[in-house]
Parts: structure tokens; C-alpha cells; sequence
């Protein structure tokens, strides 16, 4: 105990002392195998449920009588067949709202499912959503929210820190491996958390969980908060930022309800279900641009996902399969090249430029003309996001048109314009940081 204690100061001062004087530089920011493991998930769901969805409420005040809490259908398999039908591969499960209402039996409060009707106070919410994802192999994590507006340990910092961290430390221990944990700033503003410490805590039993963290808790995240719930990444985006002077990886997720304005469930609230094309604007804005979309989905007071919702999600997912799953490189002439490797399909293998490359070109023929609107860019990021400069580029009698321009290209980037046709089509790598590394390059009507 003593020389771990002693051993950790070391490693603290050590990180304080060095950190400035070594990698402040963006190029060189890697991203941790479990960031680009998370982010080729692409797209999750964030699930809202609790007294808030029997009270037709969206943030609690704390005082409801947990009596209220009793679904008479709760289904979290058919939750999970809609999401994977929208193509949906991790939920977060909003274990505790800023209502303080636990999901789970948990042994720090009286406030939980343990105190309602809800099979005879004997259910547990969180496990049945936890086995119900698994089982449809879609990862599980959790949201708990820091700020409670029930419970009376709020009031005095250090014995809230204490009260989060025990019911963190139960999600931890108790619910198999977390994919992530949303560390949510909402209402926290004025509010002192020992973060360190419950983020410590949280690693030493889930080393491998990501924390998504917005800007009011910026230092704890290994995923960032896009800054808006529209379900867009309005900017080029970047996967390293600057986190006051420490520069780190950190994708960005992009949470966005299925219903507008409505993370809860309410009563006669159908028309405020979004749209295909609204649905499909936000892929294409957050995917489309290297980001997470996380929809917010909310069942009913059945326990149900509402049937417009669940009809929604599986038009959703054929759309994007409609949009995307007939990609026109497919027909183009092998040069039996390395650049095969970016035109194959195949999101496992990747084109490399020569190495040291600050401009490349990868360039794709076909022998009839193909007519498309729309290209699908991804670049591996294993070594760190290279790219800083590209266009889209066909040939027209004989010169190089630009028909798409942009800077960051990251985990994956969408470009759309009006259709063109051409039988020659290149990715024209204008500036990168070291050699262009690309996963895929397709095309699409
Ligand atoms: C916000 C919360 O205040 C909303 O109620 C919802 O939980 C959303 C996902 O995050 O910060």
C-alpha cells in the first residue's frame, strides 16, 4: 500500500513535470485501441426512462413518489430488435436522472425501483437492459446523472462525491463490461465533484470504459460532447483537441433525440417523431463527418418502445442501407495495386501513400461511366488522423475537375453534390501530415 502510494505521487509529479515537454503536437496524438474501437460502433442509442416518462416530464424535480414507477409490459428485448434494426450497435442506459430515481436496486438509497410496484419492488432495470443488449450484440453502457435533486447528500460536496461514487462502483462491478459512461454536465453548474477520484475509481474495476464528458466536465472524457443535441458536427472535425494545454484524442458523439426536443416519453407526442430525411440529414451530418449519432430513444409507460418509434428506426436503418449499400466502385478496373486495398470494400484493410507523403493521389477508372452524387471517404486512424486537405476530383474532356473540397477526412467522411458522371474519379490528397492512410474510398448514386 505504502509503495503504491509512494509509486503513484511519483507518476504524478512525473506526468506534471514532463507532459508539457512531450507530445504537443497534434500530428503526433494517437488514439487508445478502445477510441477507435468505440468509433467504428458509428451509431448507438441513449435510453430515457423513469418516473419522468409516467409523470410526462423531461427533468424531474425529485419528489416523485416512486409508486408511479410501474411499466406493465417493460421489454427490453423489443427495444433492442428496433435499435438493431436501425443499425444501432451500443445503447447508454440512463441509470439515474437528474431526478435521482435509481434504476437499479442499488444499496445507497431507498430512492429505486426497489421502492415501487414494479415487480413487487424485486426488478432491476439496469440488468434486464444490460442482458437484453448483450443478447442482440449491442454493447451496454450507463448515464448517471451527477446532479440529484432528491437526494439530501447533494447539498455537502464531499459526501455526495462519496454517495456517486458508491452507486458508480455498484454499475461497475455488477453489469459486466461498460462500453461507456456519460458523465452528463446538466445542472452541475456551481457544483464541486472530486472527478479524479470517482473517475479513479471507476478505472480500477472498468479500465477499458470510455467517459463521455461534456464541456462543463471537460478534463474527465476520453469522448467528447459535439456542443448541440440537432444530431450535426457543424465544423471540421478533429479528433485531437486541446484540453487546457494537454492535447489528447477524443472523438466527438453527437446525441440527438428520436422525438424533437424529447429525451422522455410523452403522451400524444407522435408528430414530434423526426422524419427519414431529417434522420438521414443527421447521419450524414455525424457520421457523415467522423463522429458517433446517438439517438435518444424513450419507451412508454408500457415499458415499450412506442410502435411509430420502433417502425421509425427500421425505416431509418433501411434507408441508410438503401443510400449506402450499393457502392458503384465495386465496377471499376483492378490495377492490382496496393490502392485496391482502399476500394474493396473492406474497412479492415487500407491504402497506404509512400510513406513520409505530404500529397497523394488515389485514383480509380472504370470503363463505362458511372453516375454518382455522393463519396464515402474513411481514413485509418491507428497511426493519427493524416489528412488535412483533400478534394474529389473527376475527368472531364480531358482536365481534372474539383466537384468536392474539404479539410478533415477522420473516421469516416460523407461528401455529397449534384450527380456526376465520369469514368475516371480520384481522391486528391492536397495536404497531410505524414503518408495518407485510407480504409475506403466509395461512391454512390
Ligand atoms: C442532457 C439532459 O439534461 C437531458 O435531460 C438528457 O438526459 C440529455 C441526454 O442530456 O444534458
Amino acid at each position: 500500500m505504502f509503495w503504491r502510494t509512494v509509486l503513484r505521487s511519483w507518476a504524478v509529479s512525473l506526468t506534471v513535470f514532463l507532459a508539457p515537454a512531450e507530445a504537443q503536437n497534434f500530428v503526433d496524438m494517437k488514439p487508445a485501441p478502445q477510441q477507435l474501437e468505440w468509433q467504428d460502433l458509428e451509431m448507438g442509442a441513449i435510453i430515457h426512462f423513469g418516473t419522468n416518462t409516467f409523470l410526462d416530464r423531461e427533468w424531474g424535480d425529485g419528489t416523485a413518489d416512486p409508486i408511479v414507477f410501474n411499466p406493465s409490459q417493460f421489454d427490453p428485448e423489443q427495444w433492442m430488435k428496433a435499435l438493431q434494426s436501425a443499425g444501432i450497435n451500443y445503447v447508454v442506459f440512463v441509470a439515474k436522472h437528474h431526478d435521482g430515481f435509481c434504476l437499479w436496486p442499488t444499496a445507497q438509497t431507498d430512492y429505486s425501483v426497489k421502492s415501487s410496484p414494479w415487480k413487487n419492488g424485486q426488478g432491476d432495470a439496469v440488468r434486464e437492459v444490460e442482458q437484453a443488449a448483450r443478447k442482440f450484440g449491442l454493447k451496454f453502457g450507463v448515464y448517471l446523472s451527477p446532479w440529484d435533486r432528491h437526494e439530501p447528500k447533494y447539498k455537502n460536496s464531499g459526501e455526495y462525491d462519496q454517495y456517486y461514487s458508491s452507486e458508480l462502483d455498484e454499475l461497475a462491478q455488477n453489469y459486466g463490461n461498460l462500453e461507456e459512461f456519460w458523465l452528463d454536465g446538466a445542472g452541475s453548474g456551481g457544483h464541486v465533484y472530486n472527478f479524479p477520484r470517482i473517475i479513479e475509481e471507476l478505472r480500477m474495476v472498468q479500465p477499458n470504459t470510455l467517459v463521455f464528458a461534456d464541456v462543463a466536465l471537460f478534463e474527465y472524457g476520453d469522448i467528447r460532447w459535439v456542443g448541440n443535441e440537432q444530431g450535426t458536427i457543424p465544423y471540421e472535425n478533429w479528433n485531437v483537441i486541446d484540453r487546457h494545454g494537454y492535447l489528447r484524442w477524443r472523438p466527438v458523439e453527437a446525441d440527438a433525440p428520436l422525438r424533437k426536443e424529447h429525451w422522455f416519453w410523452h403522451p400524444n407526442d407522435e408528430a414530434s417523431l423526426k422524419s427519414i430525411s431529417e434522420l438521414m440529414s443527421m447521419y450524414e451530418q455525424t457520421v457523415g463527418r467522423g463522429g458517433q449519432l446517438v439517438l435518444g430513444v424513450a419507451p412508454d409507460r408500457r415499458g415499450l418502445l412506442p410502435e411509430a418509434d420502433v417502425e421509425r428506426l427500421k425505416e431509418f436503418g433501411a434507408a441508410v442501407r438503401a443510400r449506402y449499400g450499393n457502392n458503384l466502385i465495386s465496377g471499376h478496373v483492378r490495377s492490382g495495386a496496393n490502392e485496391e486495398l482502399a476500394l474493396d470494400s473492406n474497412p479492415d484493410t487500407f491504402w497506404s501513400a509512400p510513406v513520409g507523403s505530404h500529397r497523394s493521389m488515389l485514383e480509380v477508372n472504370f470503363e463505362k461511366p458511372v453516375t454518382f452524387s455522393r463519396v464515402l471517404t474513411m481514413e485509418w486512424l491507428n497511426d493519427g488522423q493524416h489528412v488535412q486537405q483533400y478534394a474529389i476530383e473527376i475527368e472531364r474532356e480531358g482536365k481534372w475537375v474539383r466537384i468536392a473540397r474539404g479539410q478533415a477526412i477522420g473516421h469516416k467522411r460523407i461528401d455529397h453534390f449534384d450527380p456526376v458522371t465520369a469514368s475516371r474519379v480520384r481522391l486528391n490528397i492536397l495536404s497531410s501530415s505524414s503518408e495518407a492512410h485510407i480504409r475506403e474510398f466509395q461512391i454512390f448514386p
